[in-house]
């Protein structure tokens, strides 16, 4: 396991116990939806967005106790897209992680309600205190994370992308559809570590260059996996993508395109990070290990 691998398994660990503690199980009426969430949110994933926001916030010095906060928000709002997405009237998809979608395992009412929850949640942590003493920076972070996961980002990207399953898109549509869909959130995890950090204008600036480019690279190989995984290592299904038609990297680009194109990507994310020396050794190793993810 490389030193990185054992990084992000290190956050994710953090991770997992802080989310453990925002759901604890309920035993009244409540407590189906909570299991949902639970379901849906814990024991599973990469946490990459989580160690984006831990890692730039370590990069400008502040207090874990902070950042955790803004990870968990932003994996929230992550858990509840994959939720939604997997429902019946969005992918229709029985796995996810390993293991049944949230709606085989409980139900499509319950799984809508527990997406819902864990989105309206990842702003109550934001809001509160805890999170940052001067609430002009919790109202910030706030309103990039909102910004970030509605119309003009993450939901915007997936009504554009239902769509464009009826349309041809060229490589400026497709990058444009991704940038919302899967590079707002991204963004945001890099910018809203930052700004919990108290970062610069320019500091600012140059996560948001390093996040953009890196959520571009993490989709390409995002299409790469889907076309050339296989659904055990996925832990959802694959070849989704040539099923549906879809207008990916790999359709506009050709698979070596398409790998020369995240390796570019990747390298130039990390060159906007130059300005922080040593200090943003993990996130270019974030960079990296998106280039060389199996899943
Ligand atoms: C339903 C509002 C709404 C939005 C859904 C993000 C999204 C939009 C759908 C997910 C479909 C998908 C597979 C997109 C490709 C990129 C992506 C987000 C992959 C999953 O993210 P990872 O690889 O997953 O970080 P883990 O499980 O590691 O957290």
């Amino acid at each position: 396991m490389s030193a990185f691998t054992v990084t992000i398994k290190e956050t994710a660990g953090l991770v997992e116990h802080s989310l453990d503690g925002f759901l604890p199980q309920s035993d009244g009426p409540l407590g189906r939806v909570v299991d949902a969430m639970r379901w849906g949110a814990l024991d599973g994933g990469k946490r990459l967005r989580p160690f984006l926001a831990i890692a730039a916030a370590d990069m400008l010095g502040a207090p874990r106790t902070r950042s955790i906060r803004v990870g968990c928000a932003v994996e929230m709002i992550h858990c509840y897209s994959l939720i939604h997405d997997d429902l019946p009237a969005m992918d229709d998809s029985d796995l996810r992680r390993g293991r049944p979608s949230v709606h085989k395992k409980f139900d499509d009412a319950t799984a809508i309600l527990a997406g819902d929850a864990l989105l309206t949640q990842a702003f109550e942590i934001l809001a509160e205190p805890e999170t940052h003493p001067d609430g002009n920076v919790r109202c910030t972070v706030a309103l990039e994370l909102a910004r970030a996961s509605g119309k003009i980002g993450m939901v915007g990207g997936q009504m554009i992308d239902i769509y464009a399953e009826q349309k041809e898109f060229d490589l400026a549509g497709v990058t444009q559809l991704q940038r919302l869909k899967t590079g707002a959130l991204i963004r945001f995890s890099a910018v809203g570590g930052g700004l919990i950090g108290e970062g610069d204008d320019a500091q600012i600036a140059a996560l948001a260059a390093y996040a953009e480019d890196l959520g571009l690279a993490f989709q390409i190989v995002d299409d790469i996996l889907d076309a050339t995984a296989d659904a055990e290592t996925l832990g959802k299904p694959a070849g989704q993508d040539a099923e549906m038609d879809k207008a990916t990297f790999i359709k506009l680009l050709g698979m070596e395109g398409a790998k020369s194109k995240a390796a570019e990507l990747v390298e130039r994310c990390k060159a906007h990070l130059d300005p922080f020396g040593e200090a943003a050794a993990p996130l270019k190793g974030a960079a990296d290990f998106v280039f060389e993810r199996k899943n």
